[in-house]
């Protein structure tokens, strides 16, 4: 995967609140294209699995359990620049921090359940991606 794609999930608290449609649109309107996307929900053992890194940090047991409490939006998307221009539209992890009219600022509700997860890499991107995507569900 080349810099141009970023991998995606709509959180259990956005879904729960009913936001999937907002922030599919604002992602629309911010050049992302939909390259892949899936409805699903993760059970705790995957949830783990994908939060790996995060497995030393005191919230990793909270952060599993939240990702794994309700459905989810799983997605990559398309754009040049796309980790970095991401993370822009997403806004800060806590959302008291992130610019107004980001992602997070109008949709999260706290550092913990925040709306949204972006990729922070495009290493990461790809991993992500093929976490919860086979080949043949990517379009190009
Ligand atoms: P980001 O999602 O902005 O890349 P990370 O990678 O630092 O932020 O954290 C991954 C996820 O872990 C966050 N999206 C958030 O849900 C959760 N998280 C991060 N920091 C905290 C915290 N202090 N307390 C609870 N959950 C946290």
């Amino acid at each position: 995967m080349s810099g141009n794609r970023t991998f995606t999930m709509i959180k259990p608290d956005a879904v729960k609140a009913g936001h999937i449609g907002a922030i599919l649109a604002q992602m629309n309107e911010a050049g992302f294209k939909i390259v892949a996307m899936k409805y699903t929900k993760l059970s705790a053992e995957k949830a783990g699995e994908f939060y790996e890194v995060h497995k030393e940090r005191p919230f990793y047991g909270e952060l599993v359990e939240f990702m794994s409490s309700g459905p989810i939006v799983a997605a990559v998307l398309e754009k040049d620049n796309a980790v970095e221009d991401f993370r822009t539209l997403i806004g800060a992890t806590n959302p008291a921090e992130a610019a107004p009219g980001t992602i997070r600022a109008k949709y999260a509700t706290s550092i913990g359940e925040n709306a949204v997860h972006g990729a922070d890499s495009d290493e990461n991107a790809a991993r992500e991606a093929s976490f919860h995507f086979a080949g043949t569900e990517m379009f190009a």
